[in-house]
């Protein structure tokens, strides 16, 4: 079926029934705080968007309808119903591990995380239970976004070891019957590639079509208004040659162009390369943002202000983006078999749909970011965290996304601050907390994947400046905000409630010397650990956990009961998702209590703070 194309004729009604316009709408609406049922309402739904421009065109500007639907009429097809069986394999009965090598296991002093630490820590992994694990970027980088800017895809960053390094971890994970996930990272390369040297040196030469280039041509400004996600101009201009090149991210992770079929081959040849060495799959970094608007035109400056980002509109959701990911995938995935979850900043249920619905045979999974933040919130707001908007997230996607689609279930990975401090400032909550949100994670329908420290009880790390702070996202935002004029303890406030930084302190492994590093601060809380254990086994021993139904008994204020049910196997979960007592589920009657938070002795009939308990019949 395909979707209609729209035009300023339709209504706000058809422009939300588009799946992209749907997905934008339903974005606007999360970054600004407002209600969905504002443009559900008759009143507004039945609107046509020429009267809303006529209202409204002077506050939004006469671009942002033309962008709207530049973006919505891009996309010709519309998700299925979902409705068929559900598929079994390895990776939807995965507990998936993701670590971040440079902070992860340190065995030679340096600092810095290694493969060596890696494949000293495989028993504990195996004992914690995963059974696959994600490692971010091992390749040769100059580490400017710490690997996300990769120099060669084929060689071992120096820091962390060699190539008979990983070929030692790899074949040690396989005996394990551990699956290895690479980070792939082909939006863009350092700058110090070998490709982007050769574009520079030679623009009209085989690479110079790699990249985007551009003449200045004595403009003596960028090509266009797009900013980078690092803060200012997404353009570097390199004076000597007269020329622009786009960056969407840092000023030395230079964007790859798509459109030119040698990049594709290239990459997929280098794709190729890998899983000819026994790789079981990828992540794939903003995976989304390869394909770009022909031209490079200005972004919106309505859907900038909205969105914070200058030019987004143009590659969240490209032109191309499902061509290319069906040639990457035919070329090279699926003639291994092999695993793909693309990061996909950004899109929404129906984008999903379309990038992960098996009939696409594009990914097998995303990561979908809008449950990390609640309505009106960016990561920088100093808020906590209302686990009822994840209970009305995690629902709608458990309940629409479709059998032929499949849920990647995170709250935490290398970009963001712990969840469990999101949560709630108050410490006496944490532990409650962490046990919630393992007990969520293990028990409801998606694969798992645990970020290397959450299975530690690891909270936000109490930075005392920023100049403790090394990732460029964050240093950039702190060179902005002082520059905006921001005080210091506001631009503290700010960078501790959302530095990436929070994630990538070196893991409090206990064989370290005692003095050394200062990372040592957090002890491992093994009580966590032995829950993740438990949930995790018992989550691979039953597939009702992976493969059953899910049904809410319970979704009232602060209250998240669900069931899980398959072949007469039922699980129910009743969760507490705040700090005042709340009366438990009590229709439990011939259920055994497998797991509390509080000690089973002590259940009563009100669920404690923060409380999770699991029975099964
Ligand atoms: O992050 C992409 C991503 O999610 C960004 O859009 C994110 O929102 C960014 O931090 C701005 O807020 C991936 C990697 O996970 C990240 O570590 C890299 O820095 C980035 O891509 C560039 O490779
Ligand atoms: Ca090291």
């Amino acid at each position: 079926m395909d979707a209609k194309k729209l035009t300023r004729q339709n209504k706000i009604a058809e422009l939300y029934n588009n799946p992209i316009g749907h997905d934008a709408i339903e974005k606007v609406l999360l970054q600004l705080g407002i209600s969905e049922k504002w443009i559900t309402n008759p009143i507004v739904s039945n609107v046509r968007l020429k009267t809303l421009e006529r209202l409204a065109g002077k506050k939004l500007g006469s671009g942002f309808f033309d962008a709207m639907l530049n973006l919505v009429n891009i996309e010709s097809d519309v998700p299925t119903d979902g409705k068929g069986p559900i598929t079994e394999t390895w990776w939807k009965e995965a507990v998936i591990y993701q670590i971040y090598p440079r902070s992860f296991y340190d065995t030679n002093g340096d600092g810095i995380g290694d493969l060596r630490g890696i494949i000293e820590k495989l028993d504990y992994l195996q004992e914690l239970g995963v059974n696959a694990i994600w490692m971010s970027p091992i390749y040769d980088s100059p580490n400017d976004d710490n690997g996300y800017d990769i120099r060669d895809y084929q060689k071992i960053m120096q820091e962390f070891g060699s190539m008979s390094d990983f070929d030692e971890l790899l074949l040690k994970c396989h005996e394990r019957g551990m699956k290895v996930i690479m980070d792939l990272v082909i939006n863009h390369t350092s700058d110090e590639h070998e490709w982007f040297q050769n574009a520079l040196n030679e623009p009209e030469g085989e690479f110079g079509d790699f990249y985007f280039l551009r003449k200045d041509d004595g403009k003596e400004k960028e090509p266009n208004n797009w900013t980078s996600f690092f803060s200012g101009s997404a353009w570097n201009y390199y004076q000597e040659k007269d020329l622009w090149a786009l960056h969407l991210f840092s000023k030395k992770q230079m964007d790859l162009n798509w459109d030119n079929p040698k990049v594709r081959d290239k990459l997929i040849e280098m794709i190729n390369w890998w899983l000819e060495k026994g790789v079981d799959g990828f992540r794939m970094d903003v995976i989304n943002y390869i394909s770009k608007t022909e031209g490079l035109p200005d972004g919106d400056e309505t859907i900038a202000s909205m969105m914070g980002y200058a030019g987004i509109e143009h590659y969240y959701y490209g032109p191309n983006l499902h061509k290319y990911l069906k040639e990457v995938r035919a070329k090279a995935f699926e003639p291994h078999g092999a695993f793909s979850v693309g990061e996909t900043p950004g899109v929404g249920m129906k984008m999903s749909q379309l990038l992960t619905g098996e009939e696409r045979k594009e990914l097998d999974m995303v990561f979908s970011f809008d449950q990390l933040e609640t309505p009106g919130h960016v990561r920088w707001d100093d808020y906590e965290y209302d686990l009822n908007y994840y209970k009305k997230y995690i629902t709608d996607w458990m309940l629409h996304y479709g059998n032929n689609c499949w849920m990647s279930l995170f709250y935490n990975n290398h970009d963001n601050p712990r969840m469990a401090s999101k949560v709630s400032m108050d410490k006496q909550y944490t532990e409650s907390i962490q046990i919630l949100l393992a007990v969520m994670q293990l028990t409801l329908k998606g694969t798992p994947f645990i970020f290397q420290g959450d299975e530690m009880g690891l909270v936000n790390y109490p930075f005392k400046s920023v100049d403790e702070i090394t990732d460029v996202e964050t240093k950039g935002l702190v060179a902005e905000l002082r520059g905006k004029g921001k005080s210091e303890e506001e631009i503290l406030r700010t960078v501790l409630a959302g530095t990436r930084e929070h994630a990538r302190i070196l893991l409090p492994w206990n064989a370290y010397p005692a003095d050394f590093r200062q990372e040592m601060r957090q002890p491992i809380n093994t009580k966590i650990t032995n829950i993740y254990k438990e949930l995790i086994a018992l989550r691979r021993s039953d597939k009702a956990l992976i493969y059953g139904d899910f049904q809410v008994l319970d979704d009232t204020k602060d209250k998240f009961t669900y069931a899980r049910t398959l072949n007469g196997t039922t699980y129910i979960v009743d969760c507490n998702l705040g700090k005042d007592s709340r009366k438990a589920y009590t229709q439990t009657e011939g259920f055994a209590l497998i797991f509390a938070t509080e000690a089973k002795e002590n259940v009563s009939s009100k669920l404690a703070p923060y409380e999770a308990r699991l029975y099964k019949r």
